[in-house]
């Protein structure tokens, strides 16, 4: 399948650069070095070419092996048509492939969209048809699901899709290529600016549809290389990859591109069960992992239970993604001897860390704080005024590392960012006397279900448009594993044939499910009501709805 002659993708449009003094500054400090992400993996590949850079099951790659399956998939992509611009949405486990996919498209300037693999075929559709994707990659099958029916859903949907490539038995698809016969074969690299967009990270969201976040070359590996020296990254670094690997979490902070970029090993594990990864953890000697607070739980139960305590083996523990329990934090410190680092961060860009030189109180009961001097973070009230220094108030950032705008959506970016750029990160924070920021709550419509977030509005659109739904609200309720769970209210339409409460509850997730959202966007719960309570302007008060889960029910 050969597609040339096509006019080259203009690589500005839909994205929001950022204003020139800014860019000039970030230049000046040294923080954005010209360097493109295809660039910086070979650079590192060179220069640790024979320390091992991956291991995936019985699998291990060298650096240098690695970058030339990255060359050989690239010329690949390029015999195949592809051009700097194309889209590619990627959505594959903690496999080897999925950093082949990743490096080898990047060669080619083609932009890859992070897909985590519990999207189904709601939102694979969507960030194919919002960038006008020609590509899929995907597994066969990962966790019982088949990817080739997701597939099969997105070709007859999706008119810019072109062709699927499936890791694993590929069915009518098209198979991962025998990249060694691409081997002695160069490519011409494409001219990119590092200030271009180099892929798409994907936004928790607010809203109905999700939207996707572009990160430039420039913006990403500053954020990286900063994230490696705080995380303190060496070549003796073994990391065990236990989150999707391509959350940004799992990406950048300091992640796989923090560890090539140091040099050391990474290990995927793609359970994240405490049976399997503490063997992995034993086996290959692992010194840093990265989890959410409910996994962070899970495993410190698995101690308890009399497990080996592997806590105390890592050189660093990260916890970030959702607020980690105080009572947890301590006990891993205090119990586990555990080195711990609490990070706040977000795909839209900043990041906060605790540091190992933080008094242990703060990094207990803290997020920690910014990566860089030139992080600009400000604590506002509802008039987008300052809150006194210590007060709660909205979280809004702009710097170095943190977008200006979502792809293409001029509408939402209005409210998403002030006049001025800042980021509103719909969190609700408060700064320390030691300067170190803490999350107590949010302002967006949003659920953290165990560090996976879904848009309620994206999920009562979905169950709006059931026949018998007259309303929909969906809210968080409290979990003791997974911090919050999602519970639906719904105001029914009545019908004579309905079955019992218990089985409408089963038919409306399977409908959820079966309209294609990710299965944890499918809500824990569902209440039916007569009807809803409102505020005074007039929409569903969820306040309301919340307290009434927590007081008719213990949960
Ligand atoms: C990370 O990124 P996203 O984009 O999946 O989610 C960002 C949101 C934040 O705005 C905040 O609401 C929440 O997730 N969050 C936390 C948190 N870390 C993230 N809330 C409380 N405490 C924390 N430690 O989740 C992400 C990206 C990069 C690094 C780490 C996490």
């Amino acid at each position: 399948m050969i597609k040339q002659d096509k006019a080259a993708p203009d690589l500005w449009e839909g994205i929001v650069q950022y204003p020139p003094e800014f860019a000039e500054k970030y230049i000046a400090k040294g923080y954005w070095k010209g360097q493109t992400i295809s660039d910086f993996f070979i650079e590192c590949a060179e220069k640790y070419s024979e320390n091992i850079a991956l291991v995936c099951g019985e699998r291990q790659f060298r650096y240098a092996e690695l970058q030339q399956h990255v060359d050989e998939f690239a010329v690949y992509l390029s015999k195949q048509g592809y051009q700097a611009g194309d889209s590619v949405v990627i959505q594959l486990p903690n496999i080897a492939e999925f950093f082949i996919a990743y490096f080898g498209a990047l060669r080619i300037g083609m932009r890859p969209i992070m897909s985590l693999p519990a999207h189904r075929h709601c939102e694979v559709s969507h960030f194919i048809g919002q960038t006008d994707a020609k590509l899929y990659i995907c597994a066969d099958k990962f966790m019982g699901f088949d990817y080739r029916k997701l597939a099969q859903k997105c070709m007859s949907r999706c008119g810019s899709l072109e062709q699927v490539l499936v890791v694993g038995d590929a069915g009518e698809f098209e198979a991962w290529p025998e990249l060694s016969q691409y081997q002695q074969q160069r490519i011409v690299p494409p001219n990119l600016s590092a200030r271009h967009a180099a892929f798409f990270q994907l936004s928790g969201g607010s809203t109905g549809t999700p939207k996707l976040i572009p990160r430039t070359h420039d913006d990403y590996l500053y954020s990286v290389r900063a994230s490696a020296g705080i995380c303190q990254l060496t070549q003796q670094t073994k990391m065990l990859m236990v989150l999707p690997v391509a959350h940004n979490f799992s990406m950048s902070s300091a992640g796989s591109l923090g560890l090539f970029y140091a040099g050391g090993m990474l290990v995927l594990s793609q359970d994240p069960s405490a049976s399997v990864c503490f063997k992995l953890i034993d086996q290959h000697n692992i010194s840093h992992v990265a989890l959410v607070p409910a996994l962070a739980a899970s495993w410190a139960e698995a101690v308890q239970k009399g497990q080996e305590n592997i806590f105390s083996r890592l050189e660093l523990l990260q916890v970030g993604g959702a607020r980690l329990a105080d009572a947890l934090a301590r006990q891993l410190i205090e119990q586990y001897n555990c080195r711990l680092q609490q990070v706040f961060g977000m795909a839209e860009g900043l990041v906060n860390y605790t540091r190992y030189d933080d008094d242990i109180e703060q990094i207990i009961a803290t997020q920690g704080s910014r990566i860089s001097a030139a992080d600009e973070i400000k604590v506002v009230d509802d008039e987008d005024q300052d809150v006194p220094r210590g007060e709660v108030g909205h979280l809004l950032t702009r710097g170095p590392y943190t977008i200006r705008g979502y792809y293409n959506a001029p509408e939402h970016n209005r409210n998403a960012f002030t006049v001025d750029g800042f980021y509103r990160t719909g969190d609700l924070v408060r700064i320390n006397e030691a300067g170190n920021i803490i999350v107590e709550g949010r302002s967006k419509d949003q659920i953290n279900r165990g560090g996976e977030k879904i848009a309620t509005e994206e999920v009562e659109q979905v169950l709006n448009q059931h026949l018998q739904v007259i309303q929909s609200a969906l809210v968080s309720m409290p979990d003791p594993m997974l911090g919050e769970k999602s519970c639906a209210y719904i105001q029914w339409r009545k019908d004579e044939q309905d079955p019992s409460p218990t089985r409408l509850m089963m038919q409306l997730r399977q409908y959820v499910q079966q309209y294609g959202l990710a299965t944890y966007k499918v809500p824990d719960r569902i209440e039916f009501v007569e009807d809803m309570p409102y505020t005074a302007l007039g929409k569903i008060d969820k306040k309301a709805l919340r307290q009434r889960l927590m007081t008719e029910h213990t949960l």
